[in-house]
């Protein structure tokens, strides 16, 4: 009886573990936003002329609107044109898989029938219609899945006071458990919900979680969204209209609008051309799904429920572009090798990749480097053949002129012979250690709240080069790391970890002259950072300052707004190639580039206003580069403090050995056991493995 029901368990496990992430959503790649809402009868107007600021959905705080008149625009909404049919039919005919409807944006006009606020579409608009409702059962009609656009923030929510420019503000309860109450009504009152995408606010780790576990409670396989915060989400979303320029290995999406300056419509938008918006787009989408992610292309309609023709006929010619070339697309996976072509983009099939040749960077060769396997054949998709030779174990294709004038790329199908292996070139370890620095990132997108996400690091992976049988790795950490449990995986083998005990021992150090320190105030998301030129150990552009009053070690606190960031700069001259110590006290969040390469980034959450961190940074001989960007999304003041060559002893651990696979090159991947969250960064920057 008890193995019954552990049996039972353990398939409930099973089952339970497999409805996320859903495959069908990985999969789907290419789905239809849809912003509609009060604010597409005002177009970008008010009082007769264009608001210019902001987005046109949010025309009622940019536009300085009171509620009442804002509230008053209900009365004149009466989309005749809407007919959720034939947007839907529009959506599949434009290759989209998905729709994703905002039910409320931040003015707080629901897009359904609420019971919780008579400010909806059925019970202030002359319409009086569920078009919520309508859209979903159109998208079940046609075989199309239905998701919800929810705002977190609600600017006609009276208990939802103090409101920012910036969106983010936190939820007190009232206004929580309103959230909860309308999100319980969406997902039981309109079918299967496929993805809900929670945006804005700033919600406690406590919030975030009680969202998140209403959802599944409610609708199991539900995709959440990263916005709802603090990690705690199904998949990661990029800010608005941000392309990332890695690969995640984890589920992700680019929501992108027609125009960066609005997602609503805007009566008043300067549209060129449909063949160049429709090129643009397709680039987009090749560019989501070749790092892996799915893309979500936004329409704004009209007050009156219409289509905007120009956004219609381009969706009309991506659609008629995915005809021919969504086999490259669909289900497919991200680029297999680990860089970036400078021609194009990859995606792959099974065994087929597929090369994405922009027209204008056309080379003369394309050689497949790190393919290991043999190219059965390569054709132009719906084309002719293209030369293909083998050099010294390299696979090279040779493109000729392109075959399809209507496209932004060429699309080349190269069929493989099974078994076919891709080596990563980067990761490939050369000399006796596995660092940071010689090994391939698996990245995440982590986001506390929209101004906090960064490209977060959640693995490491190398290849390693041994003819041997087995392998007896020797970890090597700091006291940053002790406590940590990793798994440390071999070829198909994994072991989990601790780090600590182990011997200390003396490590190779350098010595260093070390330069003045620079700062400079910035701003944009604690990932961004912008690139420092410098000449005679001097920063160029605007705003750098001389840290003349920095003592070691000691704390600076000093006034920097919130969402605003301090950058430092310095150069220090090493003797030889070795490891230097650091400490670096910083706020809500950092980001520390050693040479131009991220060392680590991460976030703190709110009330963490100072925390240190010890870093072991690999200088090489002669000059380099230290920039540190020290972020403050909360906090009156911001913390800074670094001391240089500080002494950090380092433990060495043996560990058991590992079996290994036929065949000279080997995989290794570095992890955390248990993460935070499937985001989180894994901060392991200072572990070493000897090999
Ligand atoms: O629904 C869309 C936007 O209305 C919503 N997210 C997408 C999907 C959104 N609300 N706030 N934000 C996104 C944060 C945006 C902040 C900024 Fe800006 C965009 C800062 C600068 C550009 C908005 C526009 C605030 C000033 C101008």
């Amino acid at each position: 009886m008890l193995k019954i029901i552990i049996l039972l368990l353990w398939g409930f496990n099973v089952a339970y573990a497999q409805i996320k992430p859903d495959s069908v959503w990985m999969n789907q790649k290419y789905s239809m936003f849809i912003h509609w809402g009060l604010y597409s009868q005002l177009g970008g107007v008010w009082n007769g002329k264009p608001v210019l600021s902001g987005y046109s959905e949010q025309i009622q705080s940019h536009g300085g609107i009171f509620s009442d008149w804002y509230a008053a625009v209900a009365r004149d909404f009466n989309p005749v044109g809407w007919n959720a049919d034939s947007v839907v039919a529009l959506a599949k005919k434009a290759g989209m898989k998905s729709v994703v409807f905002t039910s409320k944006h931040h003015d707080g006009f629901c897009m359904y029938h609420s019971r919780y606020t008579e400010y909806n579409i059925v019970d202030a608009t002359p319409y009086k219609r569920d078009v919520m409702k309508e859209l979903a059962e159109a998208c079940r009609r046609q075989g199309m899945r239905f998701g919800v656009y929810f705002s977190l923030i609600d600017w006609h929510f009276p208990q939802a006071y103090p409101i920012s420019s910036h969106n983010a503000d936190p939820l007190t309860p009232e206004h929580y458990e309103y959230n909860l109450k309308q999100v319980e009504e969406i997902m039981t009152g309109y079918g299967p919900i496929s993805e809900i995408w929670f945006d804005m606010g700033s919600l406690t780790p406590e919030q975030s979680r009680g969202l998140y576990a209403l959802v599944s409670r409610l609708q199991p396989q539900c995709m959440i969204s990263g916005r709802l915060g603090n990690d705690c989400s199904d998949f990661s979303v990029m800010a608005d209209n941000e392309y990332p320029d890695y690969k995640m290995g984890v589920p992700w999406q680019t929501a992108a609008s027609f125009f960066d300056e609005t997602w609503g419509y805007r009566s008043w938008q300067e549209r060129g051309e449909v063949a160049d918006k429709r090129n643009e787009k397709i680039k987009s989408l090749i560019k989501v799904v070749s790092r892996g992610g799915n893309y979500l292309l936004n329409i704004g309609p009209r007050g009156d429920g219409s289509v905007v023709p120009f956004e219609k006929d381009v969706l009309l010619g991506i659609g008629k572009w995915l005809e021919k070339y969504g086999e490259a697309i669909y289900a497919a996976e991200a680029n297999p090798f680990d860089y970036f072509p400078v021609w194009g983009d990859v995606t792959v099939k099974g065994n087929r990749l597929y090369l994405f040749v922009e027209k204008e960077k056309r080379p003369e060769q394309i050689r497949l480097e790190g393919l290991r396997g043999k190219v059965k054949r390569a054709t132009y998709i719906g084309g002719e053949a293209l030369k293909v030779a083998e050099e010294k174990g390299t696979w090279i294709l040779y493109p000729a002129e392109g075959m399809d004038a209507d496209s932004p790329v060429d699309v080349i199908g190269v069929e493989l012979e099974k078994d076919f292996k891709i080596l990563p070139l980067h990761a490939r370890a050369t000399g006796k250690l596995l660092t940071w620095e010689n090994a391939v990132p698996v990245n995440a997108y982590s986001s506390m709240d929209y101004y906090t996400g960064f490209r977060s690091v959640i693995a490491y992976n190398w290849m390693i080069k041994t003819s041997a049988r087995q392998w007896k790795p020797t970890l090597f950490y700091t006291e940053e790391e002790r406590g940590k449990k990793i798994v440390l995986t071999a070829d198909d083998v994994e072991k989990e970890i601790v780090l600590e005990g182990g011997e200390k021992i003396k490590w190779q150090t350098t010595g260093v002259t070390w330069g003045n320190i620079f700062w400079k105030r910035t701003g944009g998301l604690l990932g961004s950072i912008p690139e420092v030129t410098a000449v005679d150990g001097v920063p160029a552009g605007e705003g750098w300052q001389m840290c003349s009053d920095l003592q070691p070690g000691q704390k600076w606190e000093f006034p920097v707004g919130e969402r605003r960031s301090v950058l430092f700069w310095q150069e220090m001259v090493a003797v030889r190639d070795g490891d230097v110590a650091v400490e670096i006290g910083s706020g809500n969040g950092v980001m520390v580039l050693l040479n131009g390469r991220v060392v680590t980034t991460h976030s703190a959450g709110r009330g963490k206003a100072y925390n240190t961190e010890k870093i072991l940074l690999p200088l090489k001989k002669g000059k380099n580069t230290l920039l540190i960007k020290v972020y403050n999304r909360f906090e009156k003041n911001l913390c800074f403090s670094f001391h240089p060559g500080i002494a950090l002893p380092v433990y060495s651990l043996e560990t058991d050995a590992y079996p290994l696979k036929n065949g000279s090159w080997h995989t290794c991947r570095v992890r955390l056991a248990n993460p935070e969250t499937r985001n989180s960064a894994m901060r392991l920057n200072n572990l070493k493995i000897h090999y």
